[in-house]
């Protein structure tokens, strides 16, 4: 029989991988989808749309038990993957609260509603690298302390408690997964990689003048998401649950992205890159680069892109998207 999974967070980037990738190992997809008010809902849950047909989607919050409850009253599931959060840092500083009572009362109602329904069921929450936020060493790996920079990084490292306390005092499968940042042509546009790929783009096709970022010195270890959900399902195909630190070993600044992507169109991004103040986070986090040997060396992980063919692939996906754009405007 086919195992039935849900995912929270399934119209978010990683939402969309997960799912394809579940769907291909024969799984039966659910996911939890909040309303939102759309003048035309053609574009919302754009990031699955080729996939919709395929997926059981449930409406709910992560906002209230109840929301939660009710779905979990109705399907059992065999296996739960946490993904559905605030997930922007820079918002986080703005809404703190939002994004604490998404986070973190977000992940205790999903634990505490698996536990009184289904306490078999295998969980996974998606843990981040904003953990180990002003590092206490490099790279940083699962025994590194957290010392978390923003409200984002607080909420994470409760709810990566939270799933700790609940496979401890209640024996349940629970693994958080601690993954530093990984993109994608469906990233978000917030998020800085996406905001120079695109911008790089339509810079190059006369559409824009010039881009403003905040901190260009800021260095992460950037992978696939396409990689990263593999790292995901591996963890809870474990025969004991555990934490894994999931990133690609090498780092890069904001700076080095600039160069690679604006380079991707033959432009040179000191003529159209300049810093914003205002665009500075109260506060950073400056590093970070993961140790993946655990997961290597126990779920058999590695990731397939490199940052350089990251990039490439998500400056080609906008390249080709800026310009049906502009065909459409014609
Ligand atoms: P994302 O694209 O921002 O997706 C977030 C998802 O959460 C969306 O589906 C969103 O739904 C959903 N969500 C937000 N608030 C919700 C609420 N109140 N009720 C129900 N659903 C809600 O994030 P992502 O990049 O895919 O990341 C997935 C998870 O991994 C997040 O928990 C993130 O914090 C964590 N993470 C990400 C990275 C990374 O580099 N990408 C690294 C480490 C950890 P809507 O479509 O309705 O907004
Ligand atoms: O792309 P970012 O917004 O990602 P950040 O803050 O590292 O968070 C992402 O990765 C985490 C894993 O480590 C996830 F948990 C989290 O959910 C999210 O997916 O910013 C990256 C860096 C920061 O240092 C930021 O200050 O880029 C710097 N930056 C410089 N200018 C900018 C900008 N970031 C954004 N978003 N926009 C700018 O204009």
């Amino acid at each position: 029989m086919s195992k039935c999974a849900l995912i929270t967070g399934i119209t978010g980037q990683d939402g969309s991988y997960l799912a394809e990738y579940l769907l291909d190992q024969g799984y039966e997809v659910h996911g939890l989808m909040r309303r939102v008010a759309l003048e035309n809902q053609e574009s919302r849950a754009g990031r699955i749309r080729h996939i919709a047909a395929r997926l059981r989607l449930h409406s709910a919050t992560l906002e209230n038990y109840p929301s939660v409850f009710q779905v979990l009253s109705k399907q059992r599931f065999d296996e739960c993957y946490h993904l559905g959060a605030q997930s922007y840092v820079t918002d986080s500083f703005a809404d703190s609260f939002t994004t604490m009572n998404v986070n973190i009362n977000g992940t205790h109602y999903l634990l505490e509603g698996l536990r009184q329904l289904q306490p078999a069921c295998r969980f996974y929450f998606a843990g981040s690298s904003e953990m180990f936020g002003k590092a206490h060493e490099s790279p940083q790996r699962e025994t590194t302390p957290f010392h978390p920079r923003s409200p984002y990084g607080i909420s994470k490292t409760t709810g990566y408690y939270l799933t700790q306390n609940y496979r401890e005092a209640y024996g349940m499968f629970c693994c958080s997964g601690i993954l530093f940042n990984h993109e994608s042509p469906r990233r978000g546009f917030e998020f800085v990689t996406r905001k120079i790929t695109n911008a790089a783009v339509r810079i190059k096709l006369g559409l824009e003048k010039e881009l403003r970022l905040g901190n260009l010195e800021a260095s992460r270890d950037w992978g696939h998401a396409a990689d990263y959900v593999r790292a995901m399902h591996a963890m809870l195909q474990q025969s004991k649950p555990d934490d894994f630190v999931v990133a690609t070993g090498q780092t890069y600044r904001v700076r080095d992205l600039c160069e690679l992507a604006f380079g991707e169109l033959g432009l040179d991004y000191h003529d159209y890159v300049r810093t914003d103040p205002g665009l500075n986070r109260p506060a950073d986090v400056e590093l970070l680069l993961g140790d993946a040997s655990k997961a290597k060396n126990q779920l058999g992980w590695s990731p397939r892109y490199s940052f350089k063919e990251l990039v490439k692939e998500m400056v080609q996906a906008d390249l080709e998207r800026n310009r049906e754009l502009q065909r459409a405007a014609d």
